[in-house]
């Protein structure tokens, strides 16, 4: 563990936004928002429950569809209940279709109840709040392109099943013209057979992308307030009423909820700490820290939190005061950009943007977006030049200081935009930059930021938070052999598979179990299954995010070791050899593999003392 203190002292006294774990957590579930560069390499992340005030509650989820299985084997029963269980081809081409067409896990998803229980993340302030008489009514608007129709059925069920009728006028879906007519089919199917007439569904006549999705749907919308989601969310409890309920204070009011984390790999539901939205000069979104003593009373967590900018997708506003401010910049293409737009233009022509913590709604996060644009064009670096254009005025040069690329890329006709802005007499950017987010660090300006370097104290106590929590310590023998798993490599080698070699206390082979379900080599990097069983698992650094780090099995003798995420056992590549004692096994490689096939290997934990 003092390793893994000096790899965190590292990692935090390089890291200039270190000044919230946190954050850093939340970050790294919206690989989207970060730049391009960091998307590509592995964030370090460090979840930091002493700014997460929320249980963090794991939620187990009930099985929905049948899962009609019988299996013989007592050990692989107790998988059985385990959503993400690979049982067969069948089952493994779901998953990994799912994974290549949406970017997340939809064999656990279509195993999940649409009904399913989430944990209640709210803050126990939230949980006793009173509001007013609501006399707003919503139109909650989820637009979809190749949605997994599972994982849709489930955003709406949530929304029927979270939200009093009386305020939910309507639910309307906008199909933006999905690839193939079949999943188009399907949702209508399922919309007529089960759902109420509330609920609609309505469709693009070409691919718009989201922004234009959503100025399509918020124009047939009838209700009183505009709720958009994304296609692959729960909402929790009591999530439209203290948004509706800030509403009525004031129209000009734009308020978002807290997006809680859906895992990709587990569909785990997981809080979100409070924190709020920001951008960098590259005119990417972030998440920042909240200003000093934000959070001093239990008061303070009920509190609307003043918001620079939103993160996009989920967020309600007053409908005619959408169309008032000029709902969308509707030359804006696909995806990106959008969000900050909205943000920069609310904040600047008379409205106000605020997270409301007592709303929380999950989303799925994931780690690359499974669709293009239909010209292949970079539709973000477009989007946020026709924002920088219209709303930066001078400070456009910091945005082109770090894109310098961007000054020779055309971005359309924002004319009309301009006129808006002059129009409603919107304040300038210099303003926004002052009164909202001073937080900004200008290029080249010495402001009295808050420092980026922590406190020793602070420090301190960061590190205490992150030392793993180990349970204990094993060699992984395979059963009724004297063969254990160890890292090919040296135990600092990252990226190395593992093989069984011949049982010795040496750190190649010890294996600690965390409180997390990690299984950390020497304590300090974790095994990590492969999203599919044509790949092997390796060493990788620990994200403490569960998924493909996180291992299920006994601590005794017998177990098979099985990784949700995957849905796949660990196993040996020459299975069907009994005897253990036969040399041909030493060096033999771990593998994943479905549960039941015969590569599925017993395991014995022997406790290391
Ligand atoms: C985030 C936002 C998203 C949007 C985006 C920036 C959250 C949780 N999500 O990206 O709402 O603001 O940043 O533009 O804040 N879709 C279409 N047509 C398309 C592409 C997407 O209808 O051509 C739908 C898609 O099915 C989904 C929604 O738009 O329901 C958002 O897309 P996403 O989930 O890929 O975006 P995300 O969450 O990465
Ligand atoms: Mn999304």
């Amino acid at each position: 563990s003092i390793t893994w203190c000096i790899v965190l002292y590292l990692y935090i006294s390089l890291n200039p936004k270190s000044n919230s774990t946190a954050l850093q957590h939340y970050s790294s579930a919206f690989p989207f928002i970060v730049t391009v560069k960091e998307v590509s390499r592995t964030l370090p992340i460090i979840i930091d429950n002493a700014l997460d005030e929320v249980d963090q509650d794991r939620n187990k989820g009930n099985i929905g569809h049948s899962s009609n299985v019988k299996a013989s084997n007592p050990a692989v029963k107790q998988l059985e209940t385990n959503l993400g269980l690979v049982r067969n081809s069948d089952d493994q081409k779901i998953r990994e279709e799912g994974y290549s067409k949406h970017a997340f896990n939809v064999l656990v998803s279509s195993r999940l109840d649409y009904h399913r229980a989430i944990p209640d993340s709210r803050h126990k302030m939230c949980q006793s709040q009173t509001y007013p008489t609501l006399y707003l009514n919503t139109s909650v608007i989820i637009c979809f392109y190749n949605e997994d129709p599972n994982t849709l059925f489930r955003t709406v069920h949530s929304v029927l099943d979270q939200t009093p009728s009386e305020l939910l006028h309507e639910i309307l879906l906008v199909d933006d013209n999905s690839d193939t007519g079949k999943i188009h089919d399907e949702v209508q199917d399922f919309v007529a057979k089960n759902f109420p007439p509330k609920v609609q569904l309505l469709k693009t006549s070409k691919r718009e992308g989201l922004i234009r999705a959503r100025i399509f749907g918020a124009k047939k919308a009838t209700g009183q307030v505009l709720i958009f989601l994304d296609s692959h969310c729960e909402v929790n409890k009591e999530w439209v009423q203290p948004l509706v309920a800030r509403i009525q204070e004031n129209r000009t009011f734009v308020v978002t909820p807290i997006i809680d984390i859906i895992n990709s790999d587990t569909f785990q539901y997981t809080s979100s700490p409070l924190v709020r939205g920001g951008f960098n000069w590259g005119l990417h979104f972030k998440w920042d820290s909240l200003p000093d003593d934000s959070l001093k009373s239990n008061e303070d967590f009920v509190k609307p939190i003043l918001s620079p900018t939103m993160a996009g997708g989920l967020f309600a506003i007053e409908r005619e005061y959408f169309f008032d401010i000029g709902e969308y910049d509707a030359g804006m293409n696909v995806w990106g950009g959008e969000n900050l737009e909205i943000s920069f233009r609310i904040w600047m022509c008379g409205g106000r943007l605020e997270i409301i913590p007592c709303s929380r709604v999950g989303h799925v996060f994931r780690r690359r977006r499974p669709y293009g644009s239909p010209n292949g064009e970079d539709t973000m670096t477009y989007n946020s030049l026709r924002a920088a254009h219209v709303w930066l005025d001078e400070y456009i040069e910091h945005f082109f200081h770090v894109r310098p690329d961007a000054r020779h890329i055309t971005y359309g006709d924002v004319g009309p935009r301009q006129r808006l802005r002059r129009l409603m007499k919107c304040q300038s950017f210099d303003w926004y930059l002052k009164n909202i987010y001073p937080e900004l660090a200008i290029p080249g300006k010495e402001g009295n930021k808050t420092s980026k370097k922590e406190t020793n104290s602070k420090l301190q106590a960061r590190r205490m938070y992150h030392r793993k929590n180990f349970i204990a310590t094993y060699q992984v023998k395979l059963s009724g052999s004297n063969l254990c798993v160890e890292s090919e490599k040296e135990v600092t080698s990252k990226g190395s598979v593992l093989q069984i070699g011949v049982c010795a206390k040496t750190k190649k082979q010890l294996w600690s179990v965390t409180d997390k379900g990690e299984m950390v080599l020497a304590q300090m990097l974790c095994m990590e299954s492969p999203e599919s069983s044509k790949q092997k698992p390796r060493l990788s650094k620990c994200h403490e995010m569960g998924g493909l780090q996180e291992w299920k099995h006994h601590d005794d003798i017998d177990t098979p070791v099985y990784n949700i995420a995957a849905g796949l056992c660990l196993g040996i590549s020459n299975s069907g050899i009994e005897d253990f004692t036969n040399p041909v096994l030493e060096n033999s490689s771990v593998v994943m593999t479905v549960c039941t096939d015969s590569s599925a290997a017993k395991w014995d934990f022997v406790k290391v003392p």
